[in-house]
């Protein structure tokens, strides 16, 4: 089946390039823009797609992300509505996503931070230190990766909360909310927040002076859902007035962070360039497989987001 490559961010074709090589029998990937042929072309694999991406394509049935959020597609002003829309589910991400969050919450717990400045000042002094069951963490966000991290922290001895949209009945040892209400509720006990959230209307700026203030005092944000999630001037605000202490953040709402932005140089915030996980070369290309069977049997393909929902 004809595949186009579309992003206007990554050499996509070069980076996959192994990957889509071994599928090569299945999947006929071409860069975008396709000139001769295009109206063969049935799926495309796409991140950051040009906002005109999917016009010369009439005959796609579905766009396949290489990650597991699928909001830059889903924005494309030019994708069409009958177009299923495929997300990456891999194991092996959210276990890396477990990975980094665990990190995080351990840098926060143990006062990892103090430490290090106390090494830049040659300063001998410990500090005192807490249980993590004294540490109550809670997730924005009990998908596939949001379920596996809640595992680890919980496996690791921190109390665990879990949000959703739906209300779940959580693995035993966490404690689920959901709604807003429920999203209260969980905040007065939380000290740590991670958040896992996609990003749709309901989830843009969610995190705010509100839900910081809802905390407490003293905590902690690790950002690894979406930038646009969160109001940066209320974070700036929190950490300056002492309700949070501090903030791990991983996505921002303009990638690349812009050199001359105050995060950079913030002394309470710790950066990593949306690399909290990657998905593995091999399920892109698996989920571009079973996105190219599904279409030859006139199905739905696994992982195709609920438009509707926007996640
Ligand atoms: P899933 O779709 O599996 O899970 C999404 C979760 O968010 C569900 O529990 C859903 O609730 C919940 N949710 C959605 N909208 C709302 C809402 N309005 N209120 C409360 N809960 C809501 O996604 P994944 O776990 O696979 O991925 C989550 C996100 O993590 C991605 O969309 C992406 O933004 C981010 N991500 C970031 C990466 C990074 O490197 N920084 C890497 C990978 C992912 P319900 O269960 O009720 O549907
Ligand atoms: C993803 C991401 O969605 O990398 O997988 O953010």
């Amino acid at each position: 089946m004809r595949c186009a490559v579309i992003s206007r961010k990554f050499d996509l074709r070069s980076y996959y390039g192994k990957a889509l090589a071994k599928i090569a029998d299945r999947i006929e990937s071409i860069d975008h823009p396709v000139t001769d042929g295009a109206e063969a072309v049935r799926i495309a694999l796409a991140w950051h797609p040009h906002p005109d991406a999917f016009e010369r394509y009439p005959n796609l049935k579905a766009v396949c992300t290489i990650g597991a959020g699928a909001d830059n597609v889903l924005a494309c002003p030019s994708l069409p509505p009958h177009v299923n829309v495929v997300r990456v589910v891999d194991p092996a991400q959210a276990e890396m996503m477990a990975g980094f969050v665990a990190w995080h919450v351990i840098w926060h717990q143990r006062k990892f931070a103090t430490y290090m400045q106390q090494q830049r000042d040659r300063i001998w002094r410990r500090l005192e230190q807490r249980p993590a069951s004294d540490v109550p963490v809670s997730i924005l966000g009990y998908g596939k990766i949001g379920e596996r991290v809640a595992t680890q922290l919980a496996g690791l001895g921190f109390p665990v909360n879990v949000w959703s949209r739906t209300p779940k009945s959580a693995a035993p040892g966490l404690r689920a909310f959901a709604g807003r209400n429920g999203l209260f509720a969980m905040l007065a006990e939380t000290e740590v927040l991670v958040n896992l959230l996609p990003l749709t209307p309901e989830t843009r700026g969610l995190i705010d002076a509100e839900v910081f203030s809802a905390m407490k005092h003293g905590g902690y944000l690790i950002q690894t859902g979406r930038g646009e999630q969160m109001v940066e001037a209320d974070l700036l605000a929190a950490l300056e007035n002492g309700q949070l202490s501090g903030a791990s953040l991983d996505v921002f709402a303009v990638e690349p962070l812009p050199a001359d932005h105050i995060f950079w140089h913030h002394p309470q915030i710790l950066m990593t360039p949306h690399d909290a996980c990657d998905v593995s070369f091999t399920a892109v290309a698996n989920t571009l497989v079973a996105t190219a069977a599904a279409i030859e049997a006139g199905e739905i393909p696994p992982h195709a987001v609920d438009r509707s929902r926007g996640y």
